[in-house]
């Protein structure tokens, strides 16, 4: 049975090699919004059509107050036991790489150890240079807000009341360029998010690495974790990293064992919830 828990107990005791993929619903019980879902709207804005260098390039101002709102928001909740558990697999499990496209800092404030952690898509945290001739990157900057200009991303929120950054009736005042952080080396790029954004290249050297650890021996267990696995490269690792006897787990709100496939798994719930349950073999409870 593709959802039995003490089936996949008896895989993960043999595992050696153990792969993630994770999304924002590993990080939606932490109380951040995910990028599709209801929580996926920003203003009147999906938060797709803002995540481009397009939107950077037409309004900087506005994507970054959008950038800025998440930092204060990760910056405001912590990791989760979906995060803990995967920390402590890492910790006992030297062969356990997890891939996320999440870009908050919740897996590293879990005490996920770095060197088996790849954030895909970047993140909220890093800042690099707007101009693609530029190097310059500054990584773990908390600062909240980033600048005077974007504090309305960072007002206090009194109970039950609503950001009025976030209501699409507040009309919002242009933030001319010179009020936003420029980069400190080139001097004529702006600071921009250290995300990838839609039609950006992920990191080359990151993606080698990640294909030649698949390549480096047969993975046993591929855990898919809180994404709905619809953006591309990091939605196609969980088929490239399968072989014969590898066994493919979703664990997400909508799970259906429909999809599986001989030896995968499937488990319907919160991830928060399900990955301590899962995990408890090798990391012990929580
Ligand atoms: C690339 C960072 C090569 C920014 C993100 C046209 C032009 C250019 C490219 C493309 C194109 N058409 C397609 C592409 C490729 C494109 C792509 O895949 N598009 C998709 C939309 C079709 N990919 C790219 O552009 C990538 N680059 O391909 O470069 C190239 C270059 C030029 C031209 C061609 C090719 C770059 C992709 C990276 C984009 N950046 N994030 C930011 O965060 O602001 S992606 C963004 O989506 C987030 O990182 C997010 O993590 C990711 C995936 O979303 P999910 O994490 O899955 O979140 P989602 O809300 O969708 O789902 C949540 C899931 O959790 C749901 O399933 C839900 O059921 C579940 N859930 C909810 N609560 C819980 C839960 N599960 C468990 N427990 C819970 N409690």
């Amino acid at each position: 049975m593709s959802s039995d828990i003490a089936a996949f107990h008896a895989v993960l005791r043999r595992a050696k090699r153990i792969l993630a993929v994770c999304g924002a619903g590993l990080s939606a019980s932490s109380g951040l919004p995910t990028f599709r879902g209801a929580g996926g709207l920003w203003r009147n804005y999906e938060s797709t059509s803002l995540a481009t260098p397009q939107a950077f390039a037409r309004d900087p101002g506005l994507v970054w107050l959008f950038y800025s709102y998440r930092r204060h928001m990760a910056l405001g909740v912590s990791p989760n036991d979906g995060h803990l558990a995967l920390a402590k697999l890492a910790a006992s499990q030297p062969g356990f790489l997890c891939l996320t496209q999440n870009v908050d800092n919740l897996h590293e404030r879990a005490g996920h150890p770095e060197g088996q952690l790849r954030h895909l898509h970047g993140s909220l945290f890093d800042l690099k240079c707007s101009n693609a001739r530029c190097d310059w990157i500054e990584h773990n900057n908390q600062a909240d807000p980033l600048c005077p200009a974007l504090a309305p991303a960072s007002a206090p929120v009194q109970a039950g009341q609503k950001l009025r950054l976030l209501d699409p009736a507040h009309k919002l005042d242009h933030i001319p360029e010179s009020e936003l952080p420029h980069c400190p080396k080139c001097r004529t790029g702006l600071k921009r998010p250290g995300v990838v954004w839609f039609g950006e290249q992920l990191d080359h050297r990151m993606l080698a690495g990640v294909d030649a650890w698949i390549h480096d021996g047969p993975v046993d267990i591929v855990l898919v974790v809180g994404t709905s696995s619809v953006v591309y490269p990091a939605a196609g690792y969980a088929e490239l990293a399968r072989s014969a006897g590898t066994s493919v787990v979703t664990v997400n709100l909508d799970a259906d064992t429909s999809e599986c496939r001989q030896g995968d798994f499937a488990f319907a719930g919160d991830a928060a919830s399900l990955l301590p349950e899962l995990l408890e073999p090798v990391i012990g409870k929580l």
